[in-house]
């Protein structure tokens, strides 16, 4: 440990402890935290399964930054590289376009778990859990932008299937991991145009649901989990899917509620979704993200939206009651950093709730001090969270303050740029 980290880190716990505030026991929680590290920021969510597939299904990346990586094994690597600067054990959230096939290619609807067995001898030999998603886009069969509310019931068909053999995927995952697996769904069906039947598609997801999740798993390995969305890319009039849609779908049915921050109208909260979720649920399931004027999936930055997520986790004391997805694609930039980064604001605004004295700013809420309230909450803003989170990645052996990106341009160097792509 640097000299200077931890005398910055003595002087700057006291100023928490004034607050009531025990550091050492923040650390430790947020130690024990998962977040599930997507995949798909390593490769623009391509997969693997043709060499150039296009991602279609209303989301896009942008940018050409070299160095993408093409295969399972470039991708793991990669991963490796970006888990090494991320402190904290973490879980890998995949997709079933990630499946790693031998001679034969299955079409999706007979993916199997032994598709995945490079992927889980990867996650056992590091300590991860592993998540999953069915990947209903970038596919013929998906061509129309409609999958699970196809009117045509062989199309369905072959998404139920694919979405039933996923669910197994899911729980294999957990099995052998010894963490339960969060398998969620999204789907991009939806219309460019004012619909004319709003609700005949709404009945046929619904219909492909219940199919979907009549066949068994065992809740000990796995969860399922819905994820709704407001509009996409070429779908931008209506949602088969919609918030509504999978709240009500989810609290009937016992399934998690997924929401992502950049499936909202803008000025919607989802840290203010939270504790009415709660109420209701057990579970709840979150994608975070940054959306920039649209759902654009840029890396979560140290910004005011995520920092209220990650309040609301923590004052609810949820953060065992969540699975915490990253969701963003940025091909513009180094692709291991934007993970690294993405992951370490996360970690850091969580840092930052669990140093933020919520009992009795609740206190001081219930009193109607809300004078109190707004100025507590405005200089908490500039307590030494730095020194703090500094400490917290030096005691976890990553390295803190920007230097961790000196590692990254080494690899990119030595790594990345060698791929020629
Ligand atoms: C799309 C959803 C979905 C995807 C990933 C690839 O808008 O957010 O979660 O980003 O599954
Ligand atoms: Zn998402």
């Amino acid at each position: 440990m640097k000299k200077e980290i931890l005398e910055r880190y003595e002087s700057s716990k006291k100023i928490y402890e004034n607050l009531g505030l025990d550091v050492e026991k923040a650390l430790n929680t947020l130690s024990k935290v998962k977040l599930s590290i997507h995949c798909w920021q390593g490769d623009d969510v391509r997969g693997f399964e043709t060499p150039d597939s296009s991602l279609s299904g209303g989301i896009s990346t942008t940018g050409n930054y070299p160095g993408r990586a093409r295969n399972g094994e470039e991708l793991r690597m990669d991963l490796d590289k970006a888990l090494s600067l991320i402190p904290g054990t973490h879980k890998v959230n995949l997709h079933a376009i990630y499946a790693e096939f031998g001679a034969e290619t299955p079409s999706r609807d007979k993916i199997e778990p032994r598709h995945f067995e490079k992927w889980v001898n990867w996650a056992k030999e590091k300590g991860l859990g592993l998540d999953f998603n069915p990947s209903l886009f970038s596919h013929e069969m998906a061509d129309s932008g409609l999958t699970l509310s196809h009117p045509c019931p062989e199309v369905r068909e072959f998404w139920i299937n694919h979405c039933i053999a996923s669910r197994k995927i899911g729980e294999y995952f957990g099995k052998e991991l010894g963490q339960t697996c969060l398998t969620n769904i999204w789907i991009p069906d939806g219309y460019k145009d004012t619909p004319s039947d709003r609700l005949t598609p709404r009945k046929r997801l619904k219909e492909s649901l219940d199919r979907i999740f009549s066949v068994p798993t065992d809740s000990r390995y796995s969860d399922d989990s819905v994820e709704s969305k407001v509009f996409g890319i070429g779908v931008e009039s209506y949602t088969v899917g919609s918030h509504e849609f999978y709240l009500n779908y989810s609290m009937l049915n016992n399934k998690l509620c997924l929401l992502d921050n950049g499936h909202f109208h803008p000025t919607e909260s989802v840290a203010d979704k939270i504790s009415s979720m709660l109420l209701f649920q057990d579970k709840l399931a979150l994608h975070i993200t940054r959306p920039v004027r649209w759902d654009s999936d840029h890396v979560i930055t140290f910004n005011d939206e995520v920092r209220e997520i990650a309040k609301e986790l923590v004052r609810t004391n949820a953060l065992d009651k969540v699975y915490m997805g990253l969701d963003f694609f940025d091909a513009s930039i180094n692709r291991i950093a934007a993970w690294v980064l993405g992951s370490r604001n996360t970690l850091k605004a969580l840092l930052e709730a669990l140093l933020t004295p919520n009992d009795l700013l609740s206190k001081i809420q219930d009193e109607g001090n809300f004078t109190r309230r707004l100025v507590l909450l405005e200089e908490l803003k500039t307590y030494p969270l730095g020194d703090i989170w500094d400490y917290f990645c030096e005691l976890n052996n990553v390295p803190s303050r920007e230097e961790w990106l000196n590692d990254i341009k080494k690899y990119e160097n030595e790594i990345l740029n060698k791929r020629g792509n």
